[in-house]
């Protein structure tokens, strides 16, 4: 932590000895190293455990050293032999805990014991895990109308927990269900199923092995999926062509040292990766969407004049899918110099990505956080869809699209029933299963359950793992709104900002991670979760627990259920609870595609769950995969400004999520400080302003408040014009609730309109 902070280019490739020193750093500061390497040994590997980090797949033969230096990293974090005693909570008061840093309170290492906020002393005290249940169960049952209850996951959840969480609060009476995917792939998750029928993905880890081209927009592999390096890294040496669209030049996406190569290693060579970065301006990339579209369509007439092989593949188009006049039209109706200036991109590099894509036979296009958190997220999601489905490269080998999801099990959480917005026929099989009627009026996603609180509506807050009150948007505004809960309860492994923004009653449920042993009635036990391609298989944990105190997920929220519902509903919560096999065999009765789900997670590797659009079947109203028009290029007309710059807000390479690992971006070239701001020197010149320069950042609010952030550094960057970059989440009170996707509800977190101006912070006075 204690590094000094400065600005050093980094000329290394991504990958390679870097990153094997920073993982051993990691072990170490965590006082792991050597137990931690036995626990590394077991990730990822049949009958060890799921690699708590990112939701990218596990090969089916896997390597012995199937983990990353950032995998390696998140799992010193919660393999630490640092613990948060009762102790340290006596020490400090929580209003005394508010000044820490939110690495100094990740840094006090695992929590041990169940806790419960004492007002008369301001301090957690610990609390018996019976009379927290019953503190749980106490102020659920007396409101007057079980949806002022939220009930938030964090996509680290097991299937199994999260499972027995939505039917314990539905069984409660409500669907409000604030999901950390609802900042993350809800574009996906609602997008995608109008394009081709289906919320996920269509690719398998095989299919990377034999595509031609793979695309990547908005996605930083190197960082936030590394064990995706490898893909990369073999379909580049087999001459793959590999295109990125991407503001910053990421280094993963220029070359890569595979950690696991012998060769590599011990000859500093390296593999370049992309053949192009295309440098695309924040919130440019409908623009070049359509710009490649465009391109094809020209390429293909001509191709079609010429009496030659056409460039689309109109049997697909016409056999499979509806909709394409109306996306010709609204190509021709696009121009080039529209297309130009909000990409940033010159008409003959669109082209040129347009041409080198033609040529594939086989595609994958990946696409991350650059193309869903954005007001348009859903509309630049089906156009990344309607360029697959112009070449058909949906539901063919070796091509598809790849959403690359975030959390290790976000996906898994949503299949199992973790939904604001459930399906009659899944609560029907529930009302028939276990004889309650759930609710059936929608309940709240992230952004629409913070607009209740901000009303006052809202008095009950449950989160299952996560860090709510430092990943949402428009703080400090929406943290005021969950401090005047009458109750927050969080199960956690750590200690983070969620635990101190707390409501009039507060509990930290501490609970067991992904790498420990988890001994329930029949056993040891093991949990499921489901990767980015759809693959489901179990996870195991050998460590010992952190503490004697602690209990598993499961465990917790049966415990929750059986205090609040009683003899109210006929559901064996403790029997579930005992074998967790019981759980999956109700998983299945209520999901079908989940048939065999006891036996098949026995595979190595364990099973694929079906997706129709890889059979190319298409659960769409037509029938069909349909090409979706959005109308111009995602235009904000509410900016204006001249001076305007967009700002994306971003993971540095040295954390995860609100989890900061070092203050400090390797890749990135910086050191020591996260309180920088990314911007090219014409538009720094442009202000009058010079590189290491303060500034103050003040979003372009259009409902009255002030938005603002002071004292960033600005360095002199590589990036496009008229964006400008920092880091999540210390950029989140500038993202206001409003400015999200109005389809998807996913906040602007890629795209905030802000102006930047000198620092009126003295200097020194940070
Ligand atoms: N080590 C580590 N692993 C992680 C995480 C972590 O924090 N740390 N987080 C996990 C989670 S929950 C998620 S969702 C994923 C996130 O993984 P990513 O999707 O990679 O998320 P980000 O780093 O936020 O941003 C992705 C990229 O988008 C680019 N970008 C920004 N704005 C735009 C734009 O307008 N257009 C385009 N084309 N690109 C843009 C940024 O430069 C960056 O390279 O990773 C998961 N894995
Ligand atoms: N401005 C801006 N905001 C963003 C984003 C952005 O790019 N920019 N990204 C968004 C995205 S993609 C996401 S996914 C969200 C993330 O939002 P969250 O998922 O809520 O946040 P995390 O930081 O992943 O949560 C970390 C905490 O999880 C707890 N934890 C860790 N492991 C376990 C476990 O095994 N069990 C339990 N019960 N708890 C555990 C620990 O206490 C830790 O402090 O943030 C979103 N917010
Ligand atoms: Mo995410």
């Amino acid at each position: 932590m204690g590094i000094a902070k400065s600005i050093r280019p980094y000329h290394e490739p991504a990958g390679g000895w870097g990153a094997l020193k920073a993982m051993g750093a990691a072990l170490i500061e965590q006082h792991v190293a050597v137990s931690g390497m036995a626990t590394l040994a077991r990730m990822n590997q049949p009958g060890g455990f799921d690699c708590p980090g990112c939701g990218w797949a596990d090969p089916k033969n896997p390597s012995p050293f199937e983990y990353c230096e950032n995998g390696g990293k998140a799992v010193a974090w919660e393999a630490t032999a640092r613990r948060c005693t009762p102790d340290f909570f006596a020490r400090f008061t929580v209003s005394e805990l508010e000044a820490f840093t939110d690495f100094e309170l990740e840094m006090q290492g695992r929590l041990t014991h169940p806790l419960r906020y004492d007002a008369l002393t301001d301090r957690y005290v610990p609390v018996s895990w019976e009379d927290a249940f019953a503190t749980v169960g106490r102020h659920l049952n007396a409101l007057p109308d079980p949806d002022m209850a939220e009930f938030y996951t964090s996509g680290r959840a097991s299937n199994e927990a999260a499972f027995l969480y939505q039917l314990f609060a539905r069984a409660v009476g409500t669907n409000n269900f604030p999901d950390c995917s609802n900042m993350c792939h809800e574009a996906t998750s609602v997008g995608l199923p109008h394009s081709i029928g289906v919320g996920k993905g269509t690719v398998l880890l095989e299919d990377f092995d034999k595509a031609d081209a793979i695309l990547i927009f908005g996605q930083n592999p190197g960082t936030n999926s590394p064990r995706m390096m490898t893909e990369l890294r073999n379909a580049a040496r087999r001459g793959a062509t590999i295109l990125s669209f991407n503001p910053f030049r990421e280094r993963a996406l220029e070359r890569f040292q595979a950690p696991q190569n012998p060769v590599e290693m011990a000859t500093l060579t390296s593999t370049p990766i992309s053949s192009r970065i295309f440098q695309v301006k924040v919130g440019g990339d409908v623009a070049v969407l359509k710009g490649m579209m465009k391109h094809l369509l020209a390429a293909d007439r001509a191709a079609q004049a010429a009496g030659a092989a056409p460039v689309l593949d109109w049997d697909f188009i016409h056999g499979h899918s509806t909709g394409i006049e109306a996306l010709i039209a609204d190509l021709d109706a696009t121009s080039w110099d529209a297309i130009t200036a909000k990409s940033g991109l010159s008409r003959a590099d669109i082209e040129s990505a347009g041409a080198a894509y033609a040529k594939a036979e086989r595609a994958i296009l990946v696409y991350g956080m650059g193309i869903t958190q954005h007001r348009h997220g859903t509309q630049n999601v089906q156009q990344i869809a309607n360029l697959a489905l112009l070449r058909g490269h949906v539901g063919r080998e070796g091509s598809g699209i790849c959403p690359v999801r975030g959390h290790s099990n976000v996906q898994g959480d949503r299949t199992v029933g973790i939904t604001e917005i459930p399906s009659t026929e899944f609560l029907d099989r529930l009302e028939t299963r276990y004889g309650f009627a759930p609710p059936r009026a929608h309940g709240h996603n992230v952004v629409t359950a913070l607009e209740a609180m901000l009303r006052g509506e809202v008095r009950v807050f449950i989160g299952l793992g996560g860090n709510f009150a430092a990943a949402i948007p428009d703080l400090p505004r929406t943290q005021e709104a969950l401090r005047r809960l009458d109750l927050t309860v969080h199960i956690a492994t750590k200690l983070n900002r969620s635990h101190l923004v707390h409501g009039r009653e507060a509990l930290i449920l501490p609970c067991l991670g992904r790498t420990e042993r988890d001994l329930q009635a029949t056993g040891p036990q093991a949990v499921t979760v489901e990767d980015s391609m759809s693959m489901v298989h179990a996870s195991a944990g050998h460590n010992p627990p952190a503490s004697p105190y602690l209990k598993s997920e499961p465990a917790i929220i049966a415990g929750m259920a059986r205090a609040t519902l009683g003899n109210r509903v006929a559901i064996d919560w403790e029997g579930l609870v005992g074998d967790y096999a019981r759980i999956r065999t109700e998983i299945e009765a209520i999901f079908p595609i989940f048939r065999g789900y006891n036996t098949r997670i026995k595979a190595p590797g364990g099973f694929h769950l079906t997706s129709l659009a890889r059979e190319r079947i298409w659960a769409t109203p037509s029938g069909k995969a349909q090409f979706l028009v959005c109308v111009g290029l995602c235009e904000d007309p509410a900016v204006i400004d001249p001076d305007a710059l967009w700002l994306s807000t971003m993971r540095s390479h040295d954390q995860y999520n609100t989890t900061l690992y070092s203050l400090s971006d390797r890749y990135r070239g910086v050191y020591g400080q996260r309180d920088v701001l990314f911007l090219n020197r014409d538009e720094i010149a442009r202000r009058g302003l010079e590189d290491g320069d303060q500034v103050d950042i003040a979003t372009l609010s259009t409902d009255g408040v002030e938005r603002a952030l002071r004292g960033f550094r600005l360095i002199a960057y590589d990036f496009p014009a008229g964006s400008c970059a920092a880091y999540y989440p210390e950029t989140n009170p500038l993202v206001p609730l409003y400015a999200h996707d109005p389809q998807s509800f996913t906040p602007s977190s890629k795209g905030v309109p802000v102006r930047i101006a000198r620092s009126t912070l003295q200097p020194g006075a940070q």
